[in-house]
C-alpha cells in the first residue's frame, strides 16, 4: 500500500490546477481502495463554493497515468456527446476533468506522482451499501446503459490500464506464485482459503475457455461496477453518473454484471467480520437483472445472458482470489484500515461464493425470466 501524499507535495499540486478562488476546505474524500481522493472547497465569490475532487492516482496499480488520462478524456468526451444528443445534462452525467496549469489533464508533482481533478458532482450521494432496493435496481439500469453507450466506441484506441484485469486463470497463477513465495509467512494460517481457491481452479478457467473458443464477445466495460463508483441523485434517487473510469477496457459484459453483484447484492459490507451475515440476497439480484437488461437494451446476446449469473460467481470467486494475494503478499495493493483487512475481505467473498453454489439453480432460473 502507497504512503499517504506528504503535505508540502499536496499543495504543490492543489497549486498546479486551474482552480478558481480561494481555498477554503480539504478532507480524505469516500471509500475507493486505490487512488487517494480528496475533496477541496473553494471560495469563488463572497458565499458562493464550488467543489473539486482531486486524486492522487495510485501509481503502483496504474504503471502508466498518461495513457491512463488519455483513456479517460477520450471516454468522457464520447459519453458527453451522447449525453447531450439525448438531452441528458454532461456536466452531471459524466466525470468532467479539470485540467493542470500546463494544460494536461494531469499534473506531475515533484516526486513524480500523478495528480487529477474532477469537478464534483453535486448533490448526490455514493453509497457503499444497498440502503433502498430501488437504488440498486438504478444502478443497474445506469451500468448496463454506459455499457450500451460505448458499445461503439473505437475499443482498439484504448490502452489496456491493468492488463489482465479480468483474466480470472491468470489471477488464479498469480494467487499460486504467492503461496509459494508466502513473503509474510502467512500461508500457514490462511491454509482453509487456500484450499478454497486450489478445489475451484475449474471454475477460474470458465471465461478463459469461452473466449479461446470465440464463444463471448469483447465489448468496451467499465470493469469495476461496483456501487460506490455511481453517483444516485439525492432528489430523483437516479443513478445519474458512472464514476471510477481508470477501468474502462474491453472486457467482458458478464464481469460488469457479475461485480455489481457481488458487491450490492451481498447482505453485508464487503470487510464483515460476522461471516454469518453475509449472503447473496435474491431479491436484490432479481433487481439487478432486470435493470441491468434495460440499460443494456437488447445489446447482448442469448449466451451472454445466460453466463450473468457465471459472471456473479466469477467475479466474486476473483475479487476473493485478489484480497487474498493481496494478504499473502503484504498488503501492498488494496488500501487496508486495520490488521488483517484483507482477509476479512477474502472470506466474505468466498462466503458469497459457496452461497452463489447453493442457490445457483434458483440464480439461473431468474435469469430464464427475463431473457
Ligand atoms: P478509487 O479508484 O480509489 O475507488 P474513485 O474514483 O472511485 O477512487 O473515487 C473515490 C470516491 O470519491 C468515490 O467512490 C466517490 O464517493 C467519490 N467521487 C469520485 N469522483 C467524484 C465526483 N466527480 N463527484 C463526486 N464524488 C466523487
Ligand atoms: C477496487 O478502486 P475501487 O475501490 O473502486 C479494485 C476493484 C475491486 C474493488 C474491491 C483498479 O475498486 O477491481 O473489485 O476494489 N479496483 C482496481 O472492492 O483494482
Ligand atoms: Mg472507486
Amino acid at each position: 500500500m502507497e504512503k499517504e501524499p506528504a503535505k508540502e507535495q499536496f499543495l504543490e499540486a492543489v497549486g498546479n490546477f486551474q482552480f478558481r478562488g480561494i481555498l477554503r476546505g480539504t478532507q480524505p474524500y469516500g471509500n475507493g481502495h486505490i487512488n487517494d481522493t480528496y475533496l477541496l472547497t473553494f471560495e469563488i465569490d463572497p458565499g458562493a463554493t464550488e467543489k473539486i475532487i482531486l486524486q492522487r492516482m495510485n501509481r503502483q496499480v496504474f504503471t502508466r497515468p498518461a495513457e491512463l488520462m488519455e483513456n479517460i478524456m477520450n471516454v468522457t468526451s464520447f459519453l458527453r456527446k451522447k449525453i447531450a444528443e439525448q438531452g441528458g445534462d454532461p456536466e452531471r452525467e459524466t466525470l468532467n476533468v479539470l485540467p493542470a496549469r500546463n494544460g494536461l489533464p494531469y499534473f506531475v508533482d515533484s516526486a513524480g506522482e500523478y495528480w487529477r481533478a474532477y469537478r464534483y458532482i453535486t448533490g448526490t450521494t455514493s453509497f457503499d451499501r444497498v440502503e433502498r432496493p430501488e437504488d440498486f435496481y438504478e444502478s443497474a439500469v445506469a451500468f448496463g446503459n454506459f455499457q450500451r453507450l460505448l458499445s461503439d466506441y473505437p475499443a482498439a484506441t484504448l490502452h489496456e490500464t491493468i492488463p489482465g484485469f479480468h483474466d480470472t486463470e491468470a489471477r488464479f497463477r498469480t494467487f499460486q506464485e504467492a503461496v509459494k513465495k508466502d513473503v509474510r509467512s502467512r500461508a500457514g494460517s490462511v491454509q482453509k482459503e487456500i484450499e478454497f481457491v486450489l478445489a475451484r481452479e475449474e471454475l477460474a478457467g470458465v471465461f478463459n475457455r469461452l473466449q479461446a473458443a470465440d464463444e463471448i464477445p469483447l465489448r468496451v466495460t467499465h470493469n469495476d461496477t461496483k456501487l460506490n463508483n455511481l453517483l444516485i441523485d439525492n432528489k430523483t434517487r437516479k443513478a445519474i453518473c458512472v464514476i471510477d473510469l481508470d477501468t474502462v477496457m474491453p472486457g467482458l459484459a458478464m464481469n460488469d454484471f457479475g461485480d455489481s453483484i457481488r458487491f450490492g447484492a451481498s447482505t453485508a459490507a464487503e470487510d464483515e467480520q460476522d461471516l454469518s451475515k453475509v449472503s447473496c440476497d435474491l431479491t436484490l439480484y432479481e433487481m439487478y437483472v432486470k435493470g441491468f437488461l434495460e440499460g443494456c437494451a437488447g445489446q447482448l446476446t442469448h449466451q451472454e445472458i445466460l453466463l450473468l449469473p457465471m459472471g456473479a460467481k466469477l467475479m466474486t470467486f476473483e475479487c476473493g482470489i485478489r484480497f487474498l494475494t493481496d494478504y499473502l503478499e503484504g498488503d501492498h495493493y488494496y488500501k487496508i484500515r486495520r490488521e488483517h483487512h484483507n482477509l476479512d475481505r477474502c472470506r466474505t467473498q468466498f462466503r458469497l461464493v459457496e452461497d452463489m453454489e447453493k442457490k445457483w439453480d434458483a440464480m439461473n432460473l431468474i435469469i430464464r425470466k427475463y431473457q
